[in-house]
């Protein structure tokens, strides 16, 4: 690996070494994150979650397939577990609960797993579903661990489809939570018309979004 030197550099060259596929690649260049001081959020928004998007152009171009997509991943897990317990963690006055996870028939998991980094290090506890994960749980869970948000997760034009009956499910829950719903099909416009609480496009906002719904409408 060519020696990097300056911050521009280390971000380019984490979201290559995810296209890549370059494992030992990330973990030196996560290493140069954290002794250079850069902002582990630019490195995770700007360096890997980069190459991830990268590789998914690549794979809509017919460049990649799955095998990559699953290696290039792996790798951007591998820089995850370096850089996200550096994530700075506010320490909330009360503690926020939020349960995530990515709906049932949908595996793509690397979107919800960022949003739940951004919210730990937001100070929430962050109870992660994973994926594909069945509609009733989501209200199940609801019901024993009484969270304030609960963020639905889909990347798919079919899996999106679930999300209303989810939302339906978790409106029948005691106590109801706000509703954050994320993901690549999806939008504002659509959010409103499954009747979400809230609508956020990438990881960093949906924090943004829950506090606010929180601070418009505290109990
Ligand atoms: Co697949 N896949 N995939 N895939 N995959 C897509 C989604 C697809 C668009 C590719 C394509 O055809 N062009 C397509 C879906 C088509 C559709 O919509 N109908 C697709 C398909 C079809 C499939 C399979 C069916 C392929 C097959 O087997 N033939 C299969 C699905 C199996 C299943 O789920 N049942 C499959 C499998 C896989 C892999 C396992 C290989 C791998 C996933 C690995 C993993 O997640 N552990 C994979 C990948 C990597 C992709 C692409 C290339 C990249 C997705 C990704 O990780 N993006 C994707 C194509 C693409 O996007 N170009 C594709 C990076 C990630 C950081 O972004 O997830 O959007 P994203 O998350 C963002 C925001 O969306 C938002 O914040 C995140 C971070 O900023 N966000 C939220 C996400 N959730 C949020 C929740 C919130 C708020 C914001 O609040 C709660």
């Amino acid at each position: 690996m060519n020696r990097t030197v300056n911050k521009q550099e280390i971000l380019q060259g984490l979201s290559e070494a995810v296209v890549e596929m370059d494992d030992q690649g990330v973990v030196d260049l996560c290493k140069e994150v954290l002794d250079k001081g850069i902002d582990v959020y630019t490195a995770i928004s700007e360096g890997l979650t980069e190459g991830m998007k990268r590789a998914g152009q690549l794979y809509n171009e017919g460049q990649y397939f799955i095998p990559e997509l699953i290696l290039c991943s792996d790798v951007l897990y591998t820089g995850l577990d370096i850089l996200t317990p550096h994530l700075r963690t506010s320490k909330k006055a009360r503690k926020l609960k939020m349960i995530i996870g990515v709906v049932e028939g949908d595996v793509h998991d690397i979107g919800k797993n960022l949003v739940k980094a951004m919210f730990t290090a937001g100070g929430w506890e962050v109870d992660d579903l994973g994926s594909d994960v069945k509609l009733e749980v989501f209200g199940d869970e609801q019901k024993k661990e009484k969270a304030n948000v609960v963020g639905l997760s889909a990347l798919m034009t079919t899996s999106m489809l679930a999300i209303p009956t989810a939302i339906k499910i978790l409106r029948c829950s005691e106590p109801v939570p706000f509703i954050l719903v994320g993901g690549a099909p999806l939008s504002g416009q659509i959010a409103k018309q499954y009747q979400a609480d809230g609508y956020a496009e990438d990881a960093v906002k949906a924090t943004t979004v829950a506090e606010e719904l929180l601070r418009d409408k505290p109990d």
